[in-house]
């Protein structure tokens, strides 16, 4: 199983990635921001609750994510050679609880992609995706708090990975042809 990560700062292109990957690797992709977007657009308990966090551009709170993710697991199909986690974990406590998860199956993470992008180009890439598509929390003063809660609480997530052997830095400035080619190096070797 390629059980993967992608990770960076929002706008570094985790999900725009992640959509390659799934079809070249056959994984399965999980998004946490995707799933609580669903949730919010369901107007669920939970997306009202994640609203209130999404919109201010704080975390949601870890255990309503981890919840949120342990029940995904239990009910994916099995027919799938690995899994992208696109959004997660974000922060130690999620690393800890993901590692977890996955032992109760016999598996582990295989690596963690991080996608490392100038501030300037991540806050310009939000603000065109805030444009066209109309996300309310891609405006500036949300973004520069996501950025800020991306630097406090989510970076130390890295090291988790740094001491376990299992990071890889991709550089994530450049056209998305590029940036997969060299998600792609990475994997092949992993696969
Ligand atoms: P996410 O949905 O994960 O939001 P994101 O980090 O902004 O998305 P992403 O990084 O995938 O976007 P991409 O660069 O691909 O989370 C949203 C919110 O949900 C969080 O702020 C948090 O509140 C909450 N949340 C989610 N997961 C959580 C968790 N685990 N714990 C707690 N809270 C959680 O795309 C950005 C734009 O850049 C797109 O328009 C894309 O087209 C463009 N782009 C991508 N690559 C490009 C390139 N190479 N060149 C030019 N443009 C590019």
């Amino acid at each position: 199983m390629l059980n993967i990560i992608i990770f960076g700062a929002p706008g570094s292109g985790k999900g725009t990635q992640s959509e390659r990957i799934t079809n070249k690797y056959k994984l399965l992709h999980i998004s946490t921001g995707d799933m609580l977007r669903a949730e919010i657009a369901a107007k669920t308990q939970l997306g009202d609750l994640a609203h209130s966090y999404i919109a201010k551009g704080h975390l949601v709170p870890d255990q309503v994510i981890i919840d949120m993710l342990a029940e995904k697991l239990k009910q994916s199909a099995t027919n799938h050679k690995g899994i992208i986690f696109d959004g997660f974990p974000r922060t130690v406590a999620q690393a800890e609880a993901l590692d977890a998860l996955l032992k109760q199956n016999k598996q582990d993470v295989t690596a963690m992609l991080e996608l490392e992008v100038e501030k300037d180009e991540l806050i310009n890439r939000l603000l065109k995706r805030g444009e066209e598509s109309g996300r309310d929390d891609d405006n500036l003063e949300t973004i520069q708090n996501r950025l800020q809660v991306y630097h406090h609480q989510t970076k130390p997530v890295m090291d988790f990975y740094k001491n376990a052997g299992k990071y890889n830095h991709i550089e994530g400035n450049g056209s998305i042809d590029e940036i997969f080619e060299r998600i792609a190096q990475t994997l092949d070797k992993l696969a």
